[in-house]
C-alpha cells in the first residue's frame, strides 16, 4: 500500500503517507502530523501566486493557464498540464480529470473562472494560502480515495 502510494506520488506525498495511514490499517499508528501536505501545498501556493502579494487572483490563474498552454491551441491538454505540475502522471490525470468540469478532455480557458471559484470558498475574490491548501488537500483526498489509495 505504502509502496504503491510512493510510487504514483513522489516522495513528499510519500512522507505524508507514512504519516497518515488509511483509516483501517492496522499497522501502529504513527504520531499523525498532517502538516507536510499542507507544507507541500503551501510552496505550491506561493510558486502560484505570481505577483508575491500573499494572495492568488483570477489573472494569475488566468497566466498560469496561458503558461500551461504551451503549444498556444487555446486549451489545455493532459500533457501540457502534466508538465507544470510536480505530480506523477496518474496522479496528474486524477487531479486533471476532476478540474476539467465538462470532461472534454482538455481544461479550456472558461473553465479558469469557475476552478477559481473552487478554491476562493469564501468569494471574495482572493484565494488565500489556507483556502488553497484546504482545497488541494480535499482534491487530494478525492482523488487518492478515487483511484483506490484512501481506502482499506
Ligand atoms: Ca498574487
Ligand atoms: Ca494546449
Ligand atoms: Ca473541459
Amino acid at each position: 500500500m505504502l509502496t504503491r502510494l510512493c510510487l504514483v506520488a513522489g516522495l513528499l506525498l510519500c512522507v505524508e503517507a507514512t504519516k497518515h495511514p488509511p483509516m483501517a490499517s492496522t499497522s501502529p499508528k504513527p504520531t499523525p502530523t498532517p502538516l507536510s501536505l499542507a507544507d507541500f501545498y503551501r510552496i505550491y501556493f506561493h510558486r502560484e501566486d505570481l505577483n508575491n502579494d500573499g494572495v492568488q487572483t483570477l489573472s494569475e490563474f488566468e497566466q498560469l493557464w496561458r503558461q500551461a498552454d504551451l503549444n498556444g491551441d487555446g486549451s489545455v491538454d493532459l500533457r501540457e498540464y502534466t508538465s507544470i505540475g510536480p505530480s506523477t502522471m496518474l496522479m496528474a490525470s486524477e487531479v486533471y480529470k476532476y478540474l476539467d468540469h465538462d470532461h472534454n478532455g482538455v481544461i479550456t480557458l472558461q473553465e479558469i473562472p469557475r476552478m477559481f471559484t473552487q478554491f476562493d470558498t469564501n468569494y471574495d475574490g482572493w484565494i488565500t494560502e489556507q483556502e488553497f491548501v484546504d482545497e488541494k488537500i480535499r482534491i487530494f483526498n478525492l482523488v487518492t480515495k478515487n483511484i483506490g489509495l484512501g481506502k482499506k
